[in-house]
């Protein structure tokens, strides 16, 4: 008795998901998000995505069970409706920017403005398939009026659960695969259309719309009058504490600006060689004719690249988490491309990779640049590892800054020494490097010495064109290469016989260097610094007046003295090195214990500038900082 009420009560509620207007949204909905993901994609459909599509579709339907005939069916086609509306917006989106719409992304009218007039050519004459349900349905409606029949709360309620449930599951076990091969990708966001490609657009929209919501649209609670002084009385000292007359200003006035900003090259590959060979011959070269700082550390967090690009181009340090090209690209920002606009310039970013990597695509205007040059405008005729080659993308970038109108400022992101440098070699040229040959470390030689090779090229072919003599390259690595688990790989290059911690860290740096119109000055300069330091000293270079800009960093040629911050609150002076957290301190120069107790003015720097740097982000503060400082330095 009891077991034919349990059956009966399941039959009852499994039925009423398999009335024939919910088979037929769930069918068609699996239908469309699977094909969208096949003609983004095309490769097979792998268990994951199947199982995460299904779960998200079941977790949409699950509503279905309380809510009664007709209205659950007119409600299930509005909803097919949407849905489907969102898969072709996506679709058109894609089929222009590469990229998939995001709700920041929305935020900016003009990406979505400039795809209007070309959506006719967008479409293809089998997306009528996402939309020949939709014309069929109503007649359906029509035809089959057949009622539901009642049935109890309880079994309703079990339907429901067993949808929602059942639809968890499935999703979860999607994202937990994803989450496997990319434990970040979730909370930092940095590739869009992979996220797509491995649980599919519904999943994808709503943990979008969700970052969305906790990137603090939501608590517009201003920030405390008392709090906000303190940040201005921070900025205001730092501004005292510039040189009246500083040196080296203006001596790249009016020039052209290239900033190169190298995939992972770190510090230890200049000046070295393996087998006899240089590393980077290029870079050695191009170091010589330059003001090259022997000092500069790594000070991104897990935002990677995109750090290092907003450290360079805003003078603020990285967040917390995630990213704040992806967190916060809704801020004002009075980035480089923005100060050099009102001196004339006119700006564009170069990097032969997808728009959407990294939020590029919304945060480039936001920064004020004018132009943002991608994989898409790119000919893909030559694929290393990630992408694009450094060379082919070398190239057609200059052929665009040759149409640049004067004076520019290009900021070029290069790509090829990425992470895990483990790139089909057939394209470089032959590089010997012994018995490292095919270890991690060998790779990454191999993948380094090429970038070099390409930068090389690019600037034999600058100066063929006769264009060097008119710009100010700087150049510098956007972080580390080697990662910890492969830190004894690295002490062997090194010679080092003990990696300790000190040595670990004190390796944490990348070449930067600036390289002025007929390679004088020249001169290695040993202040410490990291990326926050890139914008003004490249400003005062530029002869362009930064008074008024809210910067964290300093300028290394005019600054006393240095200090790097890492973001996990490590710190390095021109004299220590400082493992915060750990209680330990060390002579830079040798490695020697130092008593840590001696280093609180400048621990208290570094929380400092952490912390002020995070309130101005999170508050959007740069315009008003800026106001303040503008009052100030017209007094
Ligand atoms: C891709 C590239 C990589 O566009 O900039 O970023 P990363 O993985 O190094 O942060
Ligand atoms: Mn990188």
């Amino acid at each position: 008795m009891k077991i034919t009420f349990f059956t009966r009560n399941i039959n009852e509620s499994a039925r009423l998901f398999f009335e024939w207007d919910v088979v037929l949204f769930i069918a068609m909905i699996l239908f469309k998000l699977l094909f969208f993901n096949r003609l983004v994609d095309g490769s097979r459909t792998s268990l994951a995505l199947f199982a995460s599509v299904l779960g998200t579709v079941l977790i949409v339907v699950s509503w279905v069970a309380f809510v009664p005939r007709p209205f659950s069916t007119a409600l299930l086609y509005l909803i097919n409706c949407g849905i489907t509306f969102v898969i072709i917006a996506d679709m058109i989106f894609f089929r222009y920017f590469n990229d998939v719409i995001s709700v920041p992304l929305l935020t900016q009218a003009s990406n979505v403005g400039s795809v209007k007039s070309s959506v006719l050519s967008l479409l293809h004459g089998y997306d009528l398939l996402f939309i020949l349900d939709l014309l069929c349905l109503p007649m359906f409606l029509w035809v089959r009026k057949v009622k539901r029949q009642a049935s109890s709360v309880w079994m309703r309620l079990g339907s429901f659960s067993a949808a929602l449930l059942l639809g968890i599951f499935f999703s979860w076990y999607g994202i937990g695969q994803l989450l496997k091969s990319q434990p970040y990708i979730l909370t930092s966001f940095y590739d869009r259309v992979f996220i797509v490609q491995n649980i599919g657009l519904l999943s994808f929209h709503g943990i979008d719309a969700y970052q969305f919501y906790k990137s603090g649209y939501n608590d517009k609670e201003p920030l405390a009058e008392e709090e906000k002084q303190k940040i201005k009385d921070f900025l205001l000292n730092k501004k005292k504490e510039q040189a009246l007359q500083p040196k080296y200003h203006g001596i790249g006035q009016g020039k052209n600006l290239i900033v190169i900003q190298v995939e992972a090259l770190q510090e230890f590959v200049i000046n070295r060689k393996v087998q006899g060979q240089e590393i980077t011959p290029n870079l050695n070269r191009l170091a010589r004719q330059s003001l090259y700082f022997e000092n500069f550390y790594c000070e991104t967090a897990g935002g990677g690249t995109s750090d290092a690009e907003f450290m360079a181009n805003v003078s603020l340090f990285p967040v917390k988490d995630g990213s704040a090209y992806i967190r916060f690209s809704g801020n004002k920002y009075y980035s480089m491309p923005r100060r050099l606009k009102e001196e004339g310039y006119n700006s564009i970013v170069m990097h032969a990779y997808k728009p959407g990597f990294w939020n590029r695509s919304v945060m480039y205007p936001s920064l004020g640049f004018d132009a943002f040059y991608n994989k898409n405008h790119m000919e893909q005729d030559e694929i290393i590892g990630m992408g694009l080659s450094d060379k082919s993308f070398f190239r057609q970038s200059l052929e665009r800054l040759k149409q640049l109108p004067q004076p520019y400022y290009a900021f070029m992101i290069t790509l090829t020494s990425h992470y895990p440098f483990d790139n089909d070699k057939s394209l470089y040229s032959p590089f010997d490097v012994g018995a490292y040959k095919n270890t991690f470390l060998g790779n990454y030689l191999e993948a380094v010495h090429y970038a070099d090779e390409a930068l090389g090229d690019f600037l034999d072919e600058l100066e063929r064109e006769g264009m060097l003599d008119d710009v100010v390259i700087a150049l510098y690595g956007d972080h580390y290469a080697i990662p910890k688990d492969k830190k004894e790989e690295l002490a062997r290059v090194l010679d080092i016989k003990d990696m300790n911690d000190f040595e670990w860290v004190n390796h944490q740096k990348m070449p930067f260097l600036i390289r002025l119109p007929g390679g004088k000055p020249a001169e290695v300069r040993h202040t410490a610094g990291g990326g926050v330091d890139v914008m003004p000293t490249l400003l005062n270079i530029m002869g362009v007046d930064s008074s008024a800009m809210p910067m964290l960093g300093r300028d290394l040629l005019n600054s006393q003295d240095g200090l790097v911050v890492m973001r996990h609150g490590y710190f390095r002076t021109d004299e220590y090195l400082s493992l915060t957290a750990d209680g330990l301190a060390f002579e830079a120069a040798d490695g020697k214990p130092y008593d840590i107790e001696k280093l609180k003015k400048e621990k208290a720097m570094m929380q400092k500038s952490l912390g002020y740097s995070d309130l101005i982000i999170k508050n959007d503060l740069v315009e008003e900082m800026t106001e303040f400082l503008r009052q100030y330095t017209k007094k």
